[in-house]
């Protein structure tokens, strides 16, 4: 967790943006185990997520929904889950029927008419780190609002030995006020570290519950949460989540580590460009869950900045295009004027860590 790994995964983003453009849209059948190059990280999905008696009751009995079957972490550790990434409607599971579309490492279903809203869900495996998104996409096409429950259920590979390690509120009790929790055996751990992020600052549309009781598989410890949504007609709405693994952005399998990749997963500005990329701007305007990133940098001179303020602006932005070490220069920034500079090569502030 430095600023050069960040630096470099947003020029990596770049990049990736142009190959993911290029690569073609597949249809493959929706069993699929996906390895993203990050250490030994291996998702596994299929359409086989229902619980046959709703999001957190009932078991892993096998019927259709689509799941995040188990994962394994950057260090090749196994046994993330047993059975997440379950996302339902009003109590019934999303099911991708037989194929699906897998344009490299994005994963997403077709949509289905689900108590009046075409829903559709999208899994990004993000190549260099150990990270998932979860999109959810909730169209009516109807005249009239739809409220309706979403549920996402996860049941964690730690079992009986699930602990609670970290949340966003600073202590390890699960409430709605947590964007993010991290759960993980009593071992070493053994299993997979679990970051779960499951909404952003600002956000209008925060989880009406959790649960830590969800259906059975080798027990029913995991996270159950509940979005209560109300689409208005012939709008869309969409909700955004991660998952992490292990170190999340480094190759261990540390908590330390999970918890200071969690911190990047504040807000829309603090996350990782590569963890976005392919969510277009209209996609991240009708996300609800998150609060609506920062107006975009336009230049020194137009920011405002005058003087000193204004060379020391057009310095630090020429060397972050050029690669130089601009370090010393962003701590003078922010002892000076109490805040990051922005660039217009970064979508975030250049954080300094
Ligand atoms: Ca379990
Ligand atoms: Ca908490």
């Amino acid at each position: 967790m430095n600023r050069s790994k960040r630096a470099l995964a947003a020029a990596c983003a770049a990049v990736f943006c142009v190959s993911t453009g290029l690569a073609s849209a597949a249809s493959v059948p929706s069993s699929q185990s996906i390895a993203t190059g990050f250490g030994s990280t291996t998702w596994y999905v299929s359409d086989q997520g229902g619980t046959g008696a709703g999001p957190f009751s009932g078991s892993c009995s096998g019927g259709p929904g689509l799941v995040i079957t188990d994962a394994s972490g950057p260090t090749g550790a196994s046994d993330a889950y047993d059975h997440a990434w379950v996302i339902f409607v009003n109590g019934v599971p999303y099911s991708v029927g037989p194929t699906v579309d897998l344009t490299g490492t994005t994963y997403t279903g077709p949509a289905s008419l689900m108590s009046g809203l075409n829903v559709s869900v999208q899994y990004h495996f993000v190549p260099g780190d150990a990270v998932a998104r979860i999109l959810v996409t909730l169209q009516n096409p109807g005249a009239s609002a739809v409220a309706v429950p979403v549920q996402v259920s996860n049941n964690w590979g730690s079992d009986s030995t699930t602990t609670i390690r970290a949340t966003s509120s600073g202590d390890a009790v699960v409430g709605t006020d947590d964007r993010w929790i991290i759960t993980s055996d009593s071992y070493g751990p053994s299993d997979p570290v679990n970051l779960s992020v499951m909404y952003g600052e600002g956000a209008g549309v925060v989880p009406a519950a959790y649960t830590t009781t969800v259906f059975g598989c080798a027990g029913a410890e995991g996270l159950g949460t509940t979005f209560n949504m109300n689409v208005p007609a012939g709008q869309t709405q969409r909700l955004m989540m991660f998952a992490g693994l292990g170190g999340v952005m480094e190759n261990n399998n540390t908590v330390l580590s999970a918890q200071a990749s969690a911190s990047f997963f504040a807000s829309l500005d603090s996350l990782d460009p590569a963890w976005i990329v392919g969510v277009g701007q209209a996609e991240l305007d009708s996300i609800v869950n998150w609060g609506p990133a920062a107006p975009a940098f336009s230049s020194c001179a137009g920011e405002g900045y005058v003087g000193d303020q204004f060379k020391l602006c057009q310095v630090i932005c020429s060397s972050s295009l050029t690669g130089k070490p601009i370090t010393p220069l962003i701590r003078l920034w922010t002892s000076t004027y109490g805040a990051d500079p922005l660039c217009p090569s970064a979508t975030a502030p250049l954080l300094v860590n």
